[in-house]
C-alpha cells in the first residue's frame, strides 16, 4: 500500500510538470542516474548531458549555475537513498551547499522550474526531500 501511495504520489507529481511543460517527454537519462540539461524540457545547446549516479558536491562549471531541466532515474529500494536533493552553493567546507533550490522524488522529471532554474552546483542523494 505503502509503495502504491509513493507511485501516486510520484503519478501527481509528473502531471503537475507536465502541466508547466505540456511538450515534455520522457527525460533521456539512463536508469540509475540523476540528470540534468542546461536548457528546459531535457534539452542542451551541444546536446549534453551531467549525469551521475552518485552525489556530486561541486558541478563542474560548463552545468553549474546552467541547470534548467533535472530527472531523477534513480532506483528505488527499502533504504536506498533514491531522492535528489539540489543545492544552490558547492558543498566545500566550510559551505554546506546553502539553500536546496529543488529536490526529485524517483522517478520524478522536471523540464522547467523558474524557482530553481541556473542555480544549482552540487547535489546529494537522500532519504526524503
Ligand atoms: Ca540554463
Ligand atoms: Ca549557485
Amino acid at each position: 500500500m505503502k509503495r502504491t501511495l509513493t507511485l501516486l504520489a510520484t503519478t501527481l507529481l509528473a502531471v503537475g510538470g507536465l502541466a508547466i511543460a505540456p511538450t515534455a517527454t520522457a527525460a533521456p537519462c539512463a536508469s540509475g542516474n540523476f540528470c540534468v540539461w542546461r536548457d528546459v524540457n531535457f534539452t542542451d545547446p551541444e546536446g549534453r548531458v551531467f549525469a551521475s549516479s552518485g552525489d556530486d558536491e561541486w558541478w563542474e562549471s560548463w552545468i553549474a549555475d546552467e541547470d534548467s531541466s533535472w530527472a531523477n532515474h534513480g532506483v528505488s529500494a527499502p533504504g536506498v537513498k533514491d531522492h535528489v536533493i539540489v543545492y544552490e552553493s558547492a558543498i566545500e567546507g566550510p559551505s554546506d551547499g546553502g539553500a536546496r533550490t529543488i529536490c526529485l522524488a524517483p522517478g520524478q522529471e522536471i523540464g522547467h522550474n523558474a524557482g530553481a532554474n541556473d542555480r544549482g552546483d552540487a547535489h546529494v542523494w537522500a532519504m526524503n526531500c
